[in-house]
C-alpha cells in the first residue's frame, strides 16, 4: 500500500523550500523615486496663467497682472476629471516664461496677488493642491527658467530670485511628486522694460547642480525632470511618442537641459547609458499648450488619443497629456469628453488578460521563486527568471482552447535594471511554431498591437539581451475594435475614398439617401450632388459604427482658377488672395443655392476673412452681388462657413474680402458651392 504523506509536512516541505539566489542586477538601476514612480504611468498637465488671458503659447513678459481674471475658476473640476480619466497626478505651470506666478510670492509684484481675480487674495497653488488631495491625486510643480519678466534674467542675482521662489513652492505646499524645469530658455524678452534679446548659458547659467540639490533637500522624493534629468527625461518631442527601442538607460553626463541635438541624440535613451533616466511623453490634447478659442474643434479625436497611449506608456514612457484650462478657469466640455473616451477606450482594451486563466510554463527556471506562472500573477515585485548565461529563454502560455487576440503587454523587473533587446511572439499552428511579431526593448512596460490572432497556445521568445531576462507580467488582450465611422476624402475630380478606423473593419455606403447597402472596396466617382451615408462594421461581431452622412456638392472636375488651393480639395493647403478676391470659372452654367468658405487650417493662421461680398457672373467680366455679410466667429472656430441665397445661375463665382481678421491678405483654404 502506498504510504501518504500528511499534508502538514507537506506544507513544512514546501515551506521550508528555500528561495534560489536572485539574479545580479544589471545597471543603472532606479532609484526608489523611480520605482514609486514608474507606477504611476498616466499623468496630467495644466496650462493655465497669462498666457490663458493673453491668447498667447509664450508671453512676452510685459502683460499686465489686471489681465488674469478667470470668471468661474474651480480647481476641484480639473481634479474630478484627470481622476475619472484615470490620472495618477497634476503637474501645473506655476510660472512659464512670461513670469507671472499664480501664488503670492514675495518676491515679485507679478503675481495673483496684484490681479483681480479673488480681490488678489486668492492663491492658485493653494487651491490646486487642496483639490489634487481631495481627488487622491499627486501634485507636481512646472517651474520655467527662463523669465522674460523680471528684469535680472541673465543676471546671477535671477537665480537667488528662482531659488527662492522654489523654496517657497516646494516648503509650503506639501509633498511634490514632480518638479519640472522646462528646457525653452533664453531670448528676447521685457525684462523689466529692457526690451532686449538674452542668451544665457544654458549649461552652467543656473547652476543646476545646486538647484537640484535645493529641491532634493525640500522635496526628498520629488522626481526631477528636464531634458537632462536627473531623474526623468523629455521623450524629446511634443506628440506624445516614445520610440520603438526606448532604453531607461541614458548618457546622462553628455547632456544638459536645451541642448539643440538632444532631440536627435540622446532622447531614445542609451543602451549603455550610464544612469536610470526614464522618459516621459508630454503632449497637449489640443494643438496648443494654452487655451485658444479658435481651437475648440480641434480636440484630438479618440483614435489620436490611442495611437498616444500604445506609443507612449506601450513604449516604456509615461504619458503626461495637457489640458489647456480656458479663460473661465475650466477644463473645457470638449476636452473632458475627449479624455473621457480615452480612459473608457483603455478599461475596455485592457478589461481581460487572458492569461490569468492560462497554463504559464516556460523552458527554464532559476528555482524556487521564479517560476513561470509568477509573470502572471499580478504581482509587480515577483518574477520569472533564469539561469545566469541561461541565453535560450522563453515562456509559454497555453490558453487550453483556441481564443482571439491583439495585444501583448510585457513588463521588466526593472529594479534590477533593464536587459531585454530583442524578443518575439509566436503561435504554435499544426504543431510548430509561427511568428506573429517582434520587439526590441521592454523596461517598465511594453505593449505590441497586432491584427487579430487565433491560437491555444503562444511563446514569448527572449531573443537577445544584456543579460537573463526577468519578467514581472505578462499580459495578452483582445481589444475590442475602435468602432468609428470610417474617414471621408473627395478628390477634386470626384473621385471618393473611405478609409476605416482599425485593421478587420469593412466599410459600407450608400448614395441614395437610404441606409448603407453597399460593401465599399475601392475609390469611387461621385461628380453630381449627392448624399453620401457610411458606416464602419466589426467583421469579428458584426457590431457597426454610428452612421456617418456628409453632403456631396457637385464635383470640381470643370473648374479652373488661379486660387487652385482653394478648389483642390485639399483642406490642409490654401490659396493667398493679394487683391483679396478668389474668383472661378465654374466651367458650366450651374444653378446655385449658396456657397462654403473653409478657412485656412494652420496653427498660426493669416488672413481670415470676417466679412464677404460674393458674386456672380455669366461671362466672367460683368459682376453680380447676390451676398454680403460676417463670418463673426471666425477667428476663434475656423469651420466651414455657409452661406444660403436665392438660386441664380452662373458660371463665374466669386469670394471678395471686405475686412480680414488680421488685415493680412485673404487666404482660403477651400471655396465650395451648394446647389441644392
Ligand atoms: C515647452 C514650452 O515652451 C511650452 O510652452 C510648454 O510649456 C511645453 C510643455 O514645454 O518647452
Amino acid at each position: 500500500m502506498k504510504k501518504l504523506i500528511p499534508v502538514s509536512l507537506l506544507f513544512l516541505f514546501t515551506f521550508c523550500q528555500e528561495k534560489a539566489a536572485p539574479p545580479e542586477p544589471v545597471f543603472p538601476i532606479p532609484h526608489e523615486r523611480q520605482i514609486a514612480w514608474q507606477e504611476l504611468e498616466f499623468y496630467g498637465f495644466v496650462h493655465f496663467n497669462m498666457n490663458t488671458f493673453s491668447d498667447r503659447e509664450w508671453g512676452f513678459g510685459d502683460e499686465k497682472p489686471e489681465q488674469f481674471n478667470p470668471s468661474a475658476l474651480d480647481a476641484r473640476q480639473w481634479a474630478r476629471i484627470a481622476k475619472e480619466a484615470g490620472m495618477k497626478g497634476l503637474i501645473i505651470t506655476a510660472k512659464h516664461h512670461d513670469g507671472f506666478v499664480l501664488w503670492p510670492s514675495e518676491y515679485t509684484e507679478h503675481s495673483v496677488k496684484n490681479s483681480p481675480w479673488r480681490d488678489g487674495k486668492g492663491d492658485l497653488i493653494q487651491e490646486f493642491v487642496d483639490a489634487c488631495r481631495e481627488y487622491g491625486l499627486k501634485v507636481g510643480i512646472y517651474y520655467s527658467p527662463w523669465d522674460r519678466n523680471h528684469p535680472d534674467y541673465g543676471k546671477p542675482e535671477y537665480i537667488t530670485y528662482m531659488r527662492n521662489q522654489l523654496t517657497e513652492l516646494l516648503s509650503n505646499y506639501g509633498e511634490i511628486f514632480e518638479v519640472w524645469f522646462d528646457g525653452a530658455n533664453g531670448g528676447d524678452g521685457w525684462y523689466g522694460g529692457a526690451n532686449e534679446e538674452r542668451k544665457v548659458d544654458k549649461l552652467t547659467y543656473y547652476d543646476w547642480e545646486n538647484t537640484h540639490a535645493l529641491v532634493r533637500e525640500l522635496q526628498p522624493h520629488a522626481m526631477l525632470f528636464s531634458d537632462a534629468g536627473p531623474d526623468v527625461r523629455w521623450v524629446g518631442n511634443e506628440h506624445g511618442f516614445a520610440y520603438e527601442t526606448t532604453w531607461s538607460n541614458l548618457m546622462r553626463d553628455s547632456i544638459y537641459a536645451g541642448m539643440p541635438e538632444y532631440a536627435s541624440e540622446w532622447a531614445t535613451g542609451q543602451e549603455n547609458g550610464t544612469h536610470w533616466v526614464p522618459a516621459e511623453s508630454d503632449v497637449s490634447i489640443r494643438p496648443g499648450w494654452y487655451y485658444h478659442r479658435y481651437e475648440d474643434h480641434k480636440v484630438k479625436s479618440l483614435p489620436e488619443l490611442m495611437e498616444i497611449y500604445y506609443k507612449s506608456i506601450g513604449r516604456n514612457s509615461s504619458l503626461l497629456i495637457n489640458f489647456p484650462v480656458d479663460t473661465r478657469g475650466l477644463i473645457h466640455e470638449n476636452d473632458e469628453k475627449a479624455i473621457l473616451k480615452m480612459a473608457d477606450k483603455i478599461r475596455e482594451d485592457f478589461a481581460d488578460n487572458l492569461v490569468k486563466s492560462a497554463r504559464i510554463s516556460a523552458n527554464t527556471e532559476r528555482g524556487t521563486g521564479y517560476e513561470a506562472d509568477l509573470a502572471a500573477d499580478g504581482n509587480y515585485q515577483t518574477y520569472w527568471t533564469v539561469p545566469d548565461g541561461e541565453d535560450e529563454a522563453f515562456l509559454e502560455v497555453d490558453f487550453g482552447q483556441e481564443i482571439r487576440f491583439n495585444r501583448l503587454l510585457l513588463q521588466e523587473y526593472t529594479p534590477l535594471g533593464q536587459r531585454v533587446k530583442a524578443f518575439s511572439l509566436e503561435k504554435e499552428v499544426n504543431g510548430s511554431w509561427e511568428k506573429i511579431t517582434a520587439g526590441t526593448t521592454i523596461g517598465y512596460k511594453r505593449i505590441l498591437r497586432f491584427a487579430d490572432q487565433t491560437a491555444q497556445k503562444i511563446r514569448i521568445v527572449f531573443e537577445e539581451g544584456k543579460a537573463i531576462p526577468v519578467i514581472a507580467e505578462i499580459g495578452v488582450f483582445n481589444a475590442p475594435k475602435l468602432l468609428l465611422p470610417p474617414a471621408i476624402s473627395r478628390e477634386k475630380s470626384g473621385n471618393v475614398t473611405l478609409t476605416p478606423p482599425d485593421e478587420g473593419i469593412e466599410i459600407w455606403y450608400s448614395l441614395d439617401h437610404r441606409e448603407p447597402s453597399q460593401p465599399y472596396s475601392k475609390p469611387f466617382m461621385v461628380n453630381q450632388a449627392s448624399m453620401l451615408k457610411v458606416v464602419s462594421k466589426d467583421v469579428r461581431n458584426g457590431n457597426q459604427s454610428e452612421v456617418l452622412q456628409k453632403i456631396l456638392e457637385q464635383a470640381k472636375t470643370k473648374w479652373i482658377s488661379e486660387a487652385e488651393q482653394a478648389i483642390d480639395e485639399n483642406p490642409t493647403s490654401y490659396f493667398t488672395a493679394q487683391n483679396n478676391e478668389i474668383s472661378v470659372d465654374l466651367g458650366e452654367k450651374i444653378k446655385l443655392t449658396g456657397f462654403t468658405y473653409f478657412p485656412m487650417q494652420s496653427r498660426y493662421p493669416s488672413g481670415h476673412i470676417t466679412r464677404y461680398l460674393f458674386e456672380i457672373s455669366q461671362d466672367g467680366r460683368n459682376w453680380v452681388p447676390v451676398s454680403e455679410g460676417e463670418f463673426s466667429n471666425v477667428v476663434n472656430s475656423p469651420i466651414e462657413q455657409v452661406v444660403r441665397f436665392q438660386a441664380k445661375e452662373a458660371k463665374y463665382i466669386k469670394l471678395k474680402a471686405l475686412q480680414t481678421a488680421d488685415g493680412n491678405a485673404a487666404t482660403a483654404a477651400e471655396l465650395g458651392i451648394l446647389t441644392k
